[in-house]
């Protein structure tokens, strides 16, 4: 495979020197970086800017990696365009965050024939052939979603809360794996448990300002029967508690008595900040940081080594409310942290 070259070129080469031979015994040895190709889902929020910056400063090191990054803006089809302008440009490796996980097998294939591996991070891809990327690595979305059902289950047990729960769910973006997970584990849970009904499911794009226009939406639609929201990221919850503010209503978990429960994913710092207020009951990390991590199965895979298929990241849980401190989801505990300040200032995102 071509690599891209660069050459160090001398100080005195650039002041001008003539004498040919002096310029070729100070000229550094070509170097060959690694280039890599990165397609970005986008930046619809703070999560993806978390996980673009960690991306991005694995991979600075100037002297051993060319990073050429790739913004899709959300859409699919400029994902496509990526990954073949990439293979265009020869790259060694081809980092892929799938926007939505379908539609991908002409392209990982185009790269597959152009001999370039693909590895996969945070979302996954569903192709028929899975030898057509090299590896995956991200979060156990389904397993974030029945984390957060069941803190709701034991909480409204503890509080003795038996009453309807009557939910609205803001998606993320339809056919993203965070979605998929996110929403098969609330959907199993609304099956599971006789007092909670979904009163509606709309898209909010996992951004602030869909959040806020499908939570007035559902305002309007449900008004004060409404006592649940289950956002699927920070940004919609963000959106979402404006929306309950300009409304007059309240957000809490006081919900036998008009408040609003907010659930939420991602744990990112105002995500937090809402939690420890109080005014985002729970909320379920997802870590974006897995910069060094494709780091290190680059480097690992240009010493020849083989990968894993699938790499899980492991994430916590925050809540400041003392009734439930770990849940137990198929076979395994799961603590819940109890959160304070303290644990928001050392969060690096
Ligand atoms: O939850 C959301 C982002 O794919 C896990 O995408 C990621 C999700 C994350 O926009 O904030």
């Amino acid at each position: 495979m071509k690599r891209f070259l660069i050459l160090v070129v001398t100080a005195v080469l650039l002041c001008g020197c003539s004498d040919s031979k002096e310029a070729g015994k100070d000229k550094a040895p070509e170097k060959e970086l690694i280039t890599v190709g990165f397609s970005q889902v986008g930046s619809e929020s703070d999560w993806r800017m978390a996980s673009t910056t960690s991306v991005r400063s694995a991979f600075e090191d100037g002297d051993k990696y060319n990073l050429i990054y790739d913004d899709a803006q959300q859409k699919q089809e400029n994902q496509i365009k990526a990954i073949r302008k990439f293979i265009d440009q020869d790259v060694d490796y081809i980092l892929l965050d799938p926007i939505t996980e379908s539609g991908w097998d002409s392209a990982l294939q185009e790269a597959r024939d152009s001999g370039i591996p693909v590895i996969v991070c945070d979302r996954r891809v569903a192709v028929a052939d899975n030898d057509l990327y090299t590896a995956w690595i991200g979060s156990d979305f389904e397993l974030e979603g029945k984390r957060a059902c069941e803190w709701l289950k034991r909480f409204f047990e503890a509080q003795g809360y038996t009453e309807a729960v009557n939910i609205v769910h803001i998606q993320g973006t339809l056919g993203a794996s965070a979605q998929i997970g996110r929403s098969a584990a609330l959907e199993a849970a609304v099956r599971e448990n006789p007092t909670w009904r979904l009163l509606d499911q709309q898209t909010g794009e996992f951004t602030q300002a869909r959040g806020r226009e499908v939570m007035e939406d559902m305002l309007k639609h449900f008004g004060d029967r409404l006592n649940l929201v289950f956002c699927e990221n920070d940004n919609e919850a963000y959106g979402a508690i404006e929306a309950i503010r300009a409304a007059g209503r309240k957000t809490g978990t006081d919900i036998g008595n008009g408040e609003i429960m907010i659930v939420s994913f991602d744990s990112t710092r105002k995500g937090l900040e809402y939690t420890l207020d109080g005014t985002i009951a729970l909320n379920t990390e997802c870590s974006p940081l897995y910069g060094p991590r494709l780091t290190e199965l680059v480097d690992a895979l240009e010493r020849g080594e083989k990968l894993s298929k699938e790499t899980f990241v492991e994430e916590g849980q925050f809540s400041i409310y003392p009734e439930v401190s770990s849940t137990f989801i198929d076979g395994k505990n799961y603590e819940v942290m109890h959160l304070t300040q303290e644990v928001i200032d050392e969060r690096a995102y």
